[in-house]
């Protein structure tokens, strides 16, 4: 893969953040931009939390909390426990306190008028992150998950209040319609030698970034490879929900689905070695491991993919 090339990757959630790690080790930082879901965001105790922004910009920094995936290690909960314990305050979210300090400070220039885009660059200039972390556009989209138990619940009432148990019936993005992609998005499309799509959970973190009026368009207008990696292996997800949601939906939980779901989209696939081969007409395929353990797994899997996509224009 030459390394001049500009990469961008549509990413959400943990599984995105570690082929992030991958790729951010072997690319120079100025040829690699993520465009990063955002319909987990939520206004909570009067601070807007950005969980897709803040796992990829931790990990970046190497400030993650490698146990669970998001919030900075070291954390203390200090000020969480001051609120119910004094307070009586319950909250089932639970915000480190130095977690806290990026949420004030965010909060608090978003209040000012900028926009989440300009507030993200700022707080990964502080945090020595390289590589470009942008929004998916600068309106808010959240993603609304219709259940049967619940009705209608916000993501992280969905996803951290009740562990993603509810069945799922449907997923709606509200206020795609109005959203765009930020002028800094459609210039890091365009300007992509490759377009990736983490191996994040198509339904809950690509979603959302289909969803935003445009993109689709955007990426269907695009002529360089855009290649999905799967985030299906062995017919079970590495991590989270997205075999449940699969079944829910009423899909088999296989690579194929994944492919499916993208398609239009996407050019290539990275399929894993250990699931059966995929056919799809005019899509390209690979099989290579994408189980990612430790940051050696990580670069191979990067190093892989992007010498694969290299070979295609031979
Ligand atoms: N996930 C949990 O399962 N429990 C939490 O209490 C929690 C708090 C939290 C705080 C900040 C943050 O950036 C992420 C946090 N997450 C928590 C993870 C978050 O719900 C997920 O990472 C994404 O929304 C889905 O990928």
């Amino acid at each position: 893969m030459a390394l001049e090339q500009n990469i961008a990757v549509l990413i959400g959630g943990v599984g995105g953040a570690k082929l992030a790690s991958g790729l951010a080790a072997i690319l120079p930082p100025q040829r690699l931009t993520f465009i990063v879901n955002t319909g987990d965001d939520f206004w909570h105790l009067g601070l807007k939390i950005c969980p897709d922004l803040d796992t990829l910009m931790y990990t970046l920094a190497g400030l993650g909390n490698p146990q669970l995936g998001w919030g900075l290690q070291d954390d203390s909960l200090t000020v969480l426990t001051a609120l119910q314990k004094r307070y009586g305050f319950e909250t089932w979210f639970r915000l480190g306190d130095q977690d806290l300090a990026t949420h004030l400070l965010r909060s608090h220039r978003l209040r000012a008028g900028e926009s989440l885009t300009a507030t993200t660059r700022h707080l990964c200039q502080k945090l020595g992150v390289q590589p470009t972390l942008l929004p998916m556009c600068d309106a808010e989209v959240p993603t609304l998950i219709d259940t049967a138990a619940h009705g209608e619940l916000g993501f992280q009432e969905y996803f951290v209040k009740h562990r993603w148990q509810p069945a799922l019936r449907s997923i709606r993005h509200s206020g795609c319609e109005a959203a765009q992609p930020s002028a800094a998005v459609r210039a890091a499309l365009q300007a992509a030698d490759v377009v990736l799509l983490a191996p994040s959970n198509p339904w809950l973190s690509i979603a959302p970034i289909l969803s935003v009026a445009g993109m689709r368009e955007l990426l269907q207008s695009l002529t360089v490879p855009v290649v999905a990696v799967t985030p299906v292996i062995g017919g079970a997800a590495v991590k989270g929900p997205t075999a449940k949601i699969m079944r829910e939906l009423g899909l088999e939980v296989t690579a194929e689905n994944v492919a499916l779901y993208y398609q239009g989209i996407i050019s290539g696939f990275v399929n894993d070695r250990r699931n059966r081969t995929l056919r799809l007409a005019g899509l390209r395929t690979v099989k290579l491991d994408t189980l990612m353990h430790d940051i050696n797994d990580k670069i191979a899997l990067a190093r892989s993919m992007l010498d694969w996509i290299g070979a295609w224009g031979a």
